[in-house]
């Protein structure tokens, strides 16, 4: 490795390795459990020094932030790059660091009985975290939670103040997942002293910063952990199994009470495993397969144990869908019937506050997928945040959920060190994921170069972990490789394909999709006899421009691509194809290119989430295949009938 690199990362050589650790339930209010949310301005500055490391080598960490230099004002949740106007700042690659002063109500910082949690959203890509200058977490991964216990800090003295820093380090290494390298240029004839980049093969903008809220929760000091549920169906009654973990005593008593969306307990158990059963159970069912889609029950765990200081209860309520998933060899099942997947891809990302999390941005996304007719889309190509995974639970949007092994093609990216890693990257997003009903498939990367040697061995590891992880869930990862090439494509459940034709190559050709998807789908489905989605497809058109015969680039040549391979899926989604995602749901950015056009223009809305002439045609596309393919009762069909913007 570069010298270079090892001056950009820092400290981020030393965490490798981190064990997983404890549960990682989403910080709900309970009658136990209090939250405070830090979202809003906090302190920050970009190191800029030459190794990046002036902010260590200073402990910027030790004494208020605005004591070592200038700060800006720096919102949280958003990416740090795109809310000022210093170019600098916005390709900034290095450690950040951010600062936040905090008072916490004085029955956390005084009543020993309360253990006061620190919980991190996300923090891109790896993050030191420090409470009163002392260090209390090192997280390595930009996508997913982590979390301090910070009581013994915040309750050791008079103060019930106390200053959070984080720094965090964007550089993206063969080993880190999205992987990335730095290049060094030195010639002084075209490049300025100490001049580098970070280079990278996936096709987004590497924003960076607190992308999601962070905040202060509490819990008692005996609390419940993590709570894992499954769900099965036996004829008309629903079973939830589930396994509860308690910290912090080993003698509690656990009662756990299934209630129905009227508050009606319909089951309820005792101890930390079990199974309950449900009588005539309201199923959890996609949005537009049934007429009350998305049934979510609530699971009700209450804890209570006997301490020194007296009897201590924990509350804890866990929304539950009850549903069932498998795989045939032809087939997506979704409650034992047949579920055609017609969605999007997404991403996280929007205009000035990048990848940050917004409720807005989010109810309009959503408002838009149901306005689509969409029932599903995978989170390329990294985990969301929690809240866009509970809205898919609450409005029945099955999702493909994708780790960030996106852009793996270097064969050093193959290694031990990286295959630890997304190891625990599987393990960790499980672990935050598994209770969602939405969730129906883990994706471990996106287009890897599964033809070199060691992609085999790789990806059969991390396959296999992950269904010892979990399961319940089928397992994919998305390929753009040759059928004949793929080493990875045995060890999945689904084959989940990606394909460009007529844009990245037979430029303006649109006759030859038909032709050269067809082919496509038979060649895997002879090889693998596994069923197949289309996991992308698409082209980009600049909303506004137009052009009739089309021609790439104007909205007529977007719809007319989609248009050529809709003949096709709609041939074999009657044999083995379940379902199709266009790439992409709305424009985002990109690293600059003269490929990319102030970002990736492959939305069927724009970034400001327009709608250009595609998304007109997948919505009557989206209904007209919910008409034909989800309803199976016919109440329900007249339901939608009436719903649907379509009358067919
Ligand atoms: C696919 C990638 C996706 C890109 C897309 C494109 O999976 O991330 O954005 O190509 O080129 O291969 O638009």
């Amino acid at each position: 490795m570069h010298a270079g690199v090892w001056a950009a990362l820092g400290p981020l050589l030393w965490a490798c390795g981190l064990a997983l650790q404890g549960g990682m339930l989403y910080p709900r209010e309970s009658p136990s459990r209090e939250r405070k949310e830090l979202d809003g301005l906090w302190s920050f500055r970009a190191d800029f020094s030459e190794n990046r490391h002036q902010g260590f080598e200073q402990q910027w960490y030790r004494t208020p932030l605005r004591e070592s230099g200038p700060t800006l004002d720096m919102p949280v949740p958003s990416s740090f790059n795109d809310v000022g106007q210093d170019r600098q700042l916005r390709n900034f690659v290095g450690w950040v660091w951010y600062e936040r002063e905090v008072t916490l109500p004085q029955r956390w910082t005084q009543d020993l009985g309360t253990r006061v949690v620190l919980r991190i959203g996300s923090a891109h890509y790896y993050a030191i975290v420090w409470v009163n200058g002392v260090h209390v977490a090192e997280h390595e991964g930009g996508h997913l939670p982590f979390e301090a216990d910070i009581s013994k800090l915040v309750q050791s003295g008079p103060l019930s103040s106390c200053r959070i820093t984080i720094a965090i380090n964007n550089t993206l290494t063969p080993h880190t997942l999205p992987p990335g390298t730095i290049l060094h240029k030195t010639d002084p004839a075209m490049y300025p002293k100490g001049y580098f980049v970070q280079n990278t093969n996936f096709d987004f903008f590497n924003y960076a910063g607190l992308h999601r809220p962070v905040l202060v929760y509490t819990t008692p000091t005996t609390y419940i952990d993590d709570i894992t549920v499954t769900t099965g169906v036996d004829q008309d009654t629903g079973l939830v199994d589930y396994q509860i973990f308690v910290q912090g005593n080993e003698y509690f008593q656990l009662e756990v009470y299934l209630l129905d969306q009227e508050g009606k307990v319909v089951a309820q158990g005792t101890g930390g495993r079990g199974q309950l059963q449900v009588p005539n159970a309201h199923l959890w069912w996609p949005y537009l397969m049934h007429e009350h889609p998305a049934y979510l029950y609530s699971l009700e765990v209450r804890l209570t144990a006997q301490t020194a200081a007296g009897a201590v209860s924990d509350f804890y309520t866990l929304p539950v869908g009850i549903r069932t998933v498998a795989v045939t060899e032809h087939q997506f099942l979704i409650n034992g019937k047949p579920f055609y997947f017609h969605g999007v891809n997404k991403h996280e990302d929007a205009d000035i506050r990048g990848k940050g999390f917004d409720w807005p941005l989010l109810v309009k996304d959503f408002s838009l997928l149901r306005w689509l007719g969409a029932n599903a889309f995978r989170t390329s190509h990294y985990p969301y945040a929690e809240e866009v995974m509970q809205l898919c639970d609450r409005y029945g949007i099955v999702v493909i959920d994708e780790s960030p092994g996106v852009g793996i093609v270097l064969v050093q990216s193959y290694g031990n060190e990286s295959l630890q890693h997304h190891l625990e990257v599987m393990e960790e997003l499980v672990r935050r994921d598994k209770n969602h009903p939405a969730v129906v498939m883990w994706s471990v990367a996106n287009e890897p170069a599964s033809f070199l040697k060691p992609a085999g061995y790789y990806f059969k590891t991390v396959i296999a972990h992950t269904k010892a992880l979990d399961p319940s869930r089928p397992v994919t990862f998305v390929t753009n490789t040759n059928y004949e090439a793929d080493l990875g494509a045995p060890y999945v459940d689904v084959i989940c394909v990606n394909s460009y034709y007529s844009w990245y190559h037979d430029y303006g050709h649109l006759e030859v999709i038909q032709l050269q998807l067809a082919t496509e789908f038979e060649n895997w489905y002879r090889t693998y006899q596994k069923p197949i989605i289309q996991s992308e497809y698409g082209a980009a058109a600049i909303a506004g421009f137009h052009q009739d015969p089309p021609v790439m680039f104007s909205e007529e040549y977007q719809k007319a691509v989609l248009e050529q391979y809709h003949l096709v899926l709609d041939q074999r989604r009657k044999d083995y194809v379940v379902g199709e995602l266009i790439w992409n749901f709305a424009d985002f950015m990109t690293n600059q290119s003269p490929q990319r056009v102030i970002g990736n223009k492959k939305g069927i809305f724009t970034r400001q989430r327009q709608p250009k002439a595609a998304a007109f045609l997948l919505r009557e596309r989206y209904w007209k295949l919910a008409n034909e393919t989800m309803y199976h009762q016919s109440s329900m069909k007249s339901r939608c009938l009436e719903n649907s913007p379509f009358n067919f």
